[in-house]
């Protein structure tokens, strides 16, 4: 009798990718280096939405090849593939129910999400979906702060009397993702405003699992941030596995997880951010996070025109050729 979470954890690496409108700054504002990763700009520049949407007119990543994408992460041994649908900016990569995505906002006008799913399951990878349940862009939610007169989004507040219409958006998209792009896990973030709670998390994760009972959901479904690094034991609700970010457990752990990591420093591309990782730390820390049990989730942030930056495709290519000496596959 097989597990739901057999092929998760059997197949111990996997590529995450940071992709939206944050692309198009790629961590510059008004002519200015912003401080910070490249994909949290529309809040660490304190940007208007109305200003921030205008990134989307360009969007356009005419060289965006989906079955390259899986090919590259494929050389590298990566089992699957886990894409920002929807980031903190609220900006969608799929085609939603709203105008705000890359089919109605965009000049591509094309979906990218639908040919990178496709993609992988011709290439045998599992697709799978980040999502966010802060939405610095939805009506339902207003910024923290001001900074200036500017709007600070994090962490949003819930405007009174919005939060069933905000959870019915969002069930909208995720019923999409999961029965009309086949995602595999879904990988939730953004869930420490006040407004969500662990029992908005759990009533959601049964929700998502009625929809499809082989699906693998993240512990940031909850509200608790349970199974992130230190794997406290605080009493909240965990999800499927724990998601320590930027780090490797000490030691390892009885329930499941997947240290996320970036090459350089930031997640979303930012083309001032040279401060990249050897190959060697790359593939070192592979063989950690294995060797105690771990998945290990390497991100990539494509540059706007839908390539990944170079820096990224040479150490993808390294641990290949590290792999295809001492990998099983
Ligand atoms: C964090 C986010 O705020 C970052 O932008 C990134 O997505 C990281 C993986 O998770 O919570």
């Amino acid at each position: 009798q097989g597990d739901r979470m057999d092929w998760w954890r059997n197949d111990r690496f996997g590529m995450f990718i940071h992709w939206g409108l944050y692309a198009v700054p790629a961590g510059e504002y008004q002519g200015n280096d912003v401080k910070g990763i490249g994909e949290w700009i529309m809040d660490k520049a304190n940007i208007p939405r109305e200003e921030y949407e205008k990134y989307a007119s360009q969007f356009d990543p005419q060289s965006f090849d989906a079955d390259e994408w899986v090919r590259i992460a494929k050389y590298a041994g990566m089992k699957y593939i886990v894409i920002t649908s929807k980031h903190h900016d609220g900006f969608c990569l799929f085609d939603s129910q709203t105008d705000y995505d890359i089919v109605d906002a965009t000049p591509y006008k094309k979906d990218l999400l639908k040919p990178l799913s496709e993609a992988c399951e011709r290439h045998g990878l599992k697709f799978c979906t980040y999502y966010s349940i802060m939405d610095w862009h939805h009506d339902s939610q207003l910024p923290s702060s001001e900074n200036d007169g500017k709007p600070k989004w994090n962490p949003t507040r819930m405007v009174e009397g919005q939060k069933q219409a905000y959870t019915d958006y969002m069930k909208e998209h995720l019923r999409k993702l999961i029965v009309d792009y086949n995602t595999h896990v879904l990988w939730f973030d953004g869930e420490w405003p006040s407004w969500w709670t662990d029992a908005d998390g759990k009533s959601l994760y049964q929700w998502l699992l009625a929809l499809n009972p082989n699906l693998i959901v993240n512990n940031r479904v909850g509200a608790g941030r349970k199974g992130m690094g230190g794997f406290s034991k605080e009493d909240s609700f965990a999800g499927d596995f724990g998601t320590p970010e930027q780090e490797i457990p000490a030691t390892g752990v009885d329930s499941d997880w997947e240290s996320c990591m970036t090459m350089n420093d930031t997640w979303g591309f930012k083309a001032s951010d040279e401060n990249w990782k050897s190959s060697e730390t790359l593939i070192r820390n592979l063989i950690d996070i294995a060797s105690k049990g771990g998945n290990y989730l390497l991100n990539v942030g494509p540059k706007a025109d839908g390539t990944f930056p170079q820096a990224s495709v040479d150490r993808l290519r390294a641990i290949g050729d590290w792999m295809s000496v001492n990998g099983e596959s």
